[in-house]
Formats: C-alpha cells, structure tokens, sequence
C-alpha cells in the first residue's frame, strides 16, 4: 500500500516538471487533486487494509495530500506570476517602428520642385503619356527630318503614335485651350530608346515650364531660374547660361548652377569647373506660338527643361540614375 502512495508521488512530480501552460496547471490538478483524482482515489485503499495499519496508511495519505497541495499551491502561484510578469508592458522600451510606407526620393524632389514653382506663381499641369506626332513634334518647330523623331530616340507605338520624349505636349494642350497669360510646370515621366546602363533609362522624369504674356524677356526666364536654384540648393549658387539651339526655343540657352558640392570651387564631381550642367531653355519660338493659334506679334514667352532624376541625383549625391529604378529596400529606405 505504501508503494501506492510513492508511486503516485513520483507520477505528480514528474508531471508537475513538464507543466508549460494554465491548461497544464488545471489538467495536473484534476489528476491528481481532484474530486476523482489520484489522490483522493488512494484514500479508497483505506478499507482495504487491516485495522492496525489503518493509521499508518492514513497519516501517510494525508501527507501526500498535504505535500502535493502545498506544492501545487506554490506552482500556481508560479505559473500566475509569470505569466502575469509575460503580460506585463515594459512602457519604458522604445517603440516598434512599423514598417511604412515612403515616397520614392524622385516623388519627394518632384513634390519640391512643384512647391517651389508654385511659390513662383506657376500651376502644375498634367497630360497624357502617350501622344501624337503633332502634340511631340510638329506643334515645337521638329521638322519631320529632325533626329529628335528617329527610331533610335523615340519609342514609336506605331507611325503616329510616341511615347512622349518630354512634357512639351503637355504645354501645347494648355496653349489650344487657354489664351494667355500661361504660367504652368508640367512634370511627369518621359521616354526615350535608351539601351539601360548606369547613366540612362528607357524613361525619366522631366518638368518644363511655360511662360507666355505681353512683354516676357529672357530676364524673366533667367530670374526664375535662379530663384529656383536658390530655393533648391541654396542663396549662393550661382546661375550661368550659354548658347545653345532647340527647335522650339529662338534664343535657345543651357543653364548651368555653382556645383552643389563644392559651392563653385571646384571639385571632382564638377571636373573642378565649379559648374554643373543642368538643362535648356529658351524664349519660345513664333512657329510654336503659331501653331498653337497664339499671335507671336502680341505675345512673348520663354520655356525651359529640367530633368527631376538629375536634381535628385545632385541632392542626394548619388551616382547612377539606375539606382533609382532598382527597387532595391536598401537603397530606398535611406530617404
Ligand atoms: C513649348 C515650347 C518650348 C522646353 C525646353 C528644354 C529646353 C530642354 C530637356 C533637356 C533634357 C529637359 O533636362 S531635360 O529632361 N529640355 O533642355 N526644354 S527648352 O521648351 C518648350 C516646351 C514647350 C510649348
């Protein structure tokens, strides 16, 4: 008889060792300490044995009783404190960043170039990626010979149908439905057949500007050019600008800011020119104006390119514009 009361001993300390959850807590308990558990169930040996062993055997139930009791008290007490100490909040740890989403870094140069041109007086217009030849060539002054149109620069969907090769189109739809004044910005993504590497892309982000009154000069242009560039890199950058030729610009200008690493020192970045080429401009040109119903005898306007891709590059330092394109987290997560 006593073997029993042992045996169940050893079963509850075993069992006792592998309790893991508060079911584990109340199935241990149930076995042995309930109403039907072991331990009751050993007090049924009682009538089984003789009157003279009665008291021995009593005692040593009552024992067991009392020692697994005790220590199924003292478990549960255990079990409630840690899981309690596995509820509670640590409130002084620092909290879990979620992982959000970002704007692209093109995205946050493109919403900054349009916050400053609207500073400036601009609105922002939008039009279609896809186009015709008169909206992407014919309406700027691009003759049909003009290599602007070849295969090797353009992305044709078929003999009339591009992808747009800058946001000029866009400019274009605006004059047909507006007379002037016009003082708009179109940017947005542009095409052009150029075989990836770590300089080119099929496409790029673009934002032109326009604008056309009574008595525009080209010190207009050159003044919003560099406010721009004030507000973009800094109030001691300088602007220069340099002859050049675009069909649907007569004067035709490149405009070059202070290099924005060595603010005009000379640097590696600028090939110690101090200056770095960023794009064109120019007054628009009467053909322009003409095919767009405005007469170049009233009005004036000057027009000029930006490549969003570019400032991005020259703001945040980076090398290759394929960086942009990738994809990678790695490099997207830094902005
Ligand atoms: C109209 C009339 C004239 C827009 C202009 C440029 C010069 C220019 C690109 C070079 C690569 C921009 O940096 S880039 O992505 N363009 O340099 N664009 S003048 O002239 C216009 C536009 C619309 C109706």
């Amino acid at each position: 008889m006593f073997e029993e009361v042992e045996k169940i001993k050893k079963a509850y300390f075993e069992d006792a060792k592998k309790v893991k959850t508060s079911d584990d807590v109340e199935k241990l308990r149930i076995k042995y300490l309930g109403r039907k558990g072991a331990v009751s169930s050993a007090f049924t040996m009682m009538e089984e044995v003789p009157n003279d062993k009665k008291p021995m055997l009593g005692k040593a139930l009552n024992q067991l009783k009392t020692e697994l009791e005790n220590h199924f008290a003292t478990l549960q007490q255990e079990f409630k404190a840690s899981l309690n100490k596995r509820e509670t909040i640590d409130l002084t740890l620092p909290g879990r960043k979620p992982n959000t989403g970002r704007k692209h870094p093109i995205a946050q140069v493109e919403d900054e170039i349009k916050t400053i041109f609207k500073g400036l007086g601009f609105v922002v217009e939008d039009g279609p990626e896809i186009e015709n030849d008169f909206y992407n060539f014919e309406a700027l002054n691009i003759p049909k010979s003009h290599p602007a149109r070849d295969m090797q620069d353009t992305l044709y969907i078929n003999d009339d149908i591009v992808l747009r090769t800058h946001t000029s189109p866009v400019q274009i739809r605006v004059m047909e439905k507006k007379q002037p004044p016009v003082r708009m910005i179109a940017p947005g993504r542009v095409y052009r057949r150029d075989t990836p590497d770590a300089t080119h892309s099929p496409f790029f982000h673009q934002v032109e500007g326009l604008v056309v009154d009574k008595d525009i000069s080209f010190a207009d242009l050159k003044g919003v050019i560099e406010a721009f560039a004030h507000r973009m890199f800094g109030k001691d950058i300088k602007v220069r600008f340099r002859p050049s030729f675009f069909p649907f610009t007569e004067p035709s200008a490149e405009y070059d800011f202070n290099c924005v690493f060595c603010r005009g020192q000379g640097c590696r970045v600028c090939k110690q020119t101090g200056w770095i080429e960023i794009s064109g401009a120019g007054m628009v040109h009467p053909n322009v104006f003409r095919a767009v119903g405005y007469d170049p005898e009233i009005y004036s306007g000057y027009a000029f390119g930006m490549g969003i891709d570019r400032i991005a590059m020259l703001k945040f330092d980076i090398d290759g514009i394929r960086t942009f394109f990738e994809n990678d987290i790695r490099f997207l997560t830094q902005f």
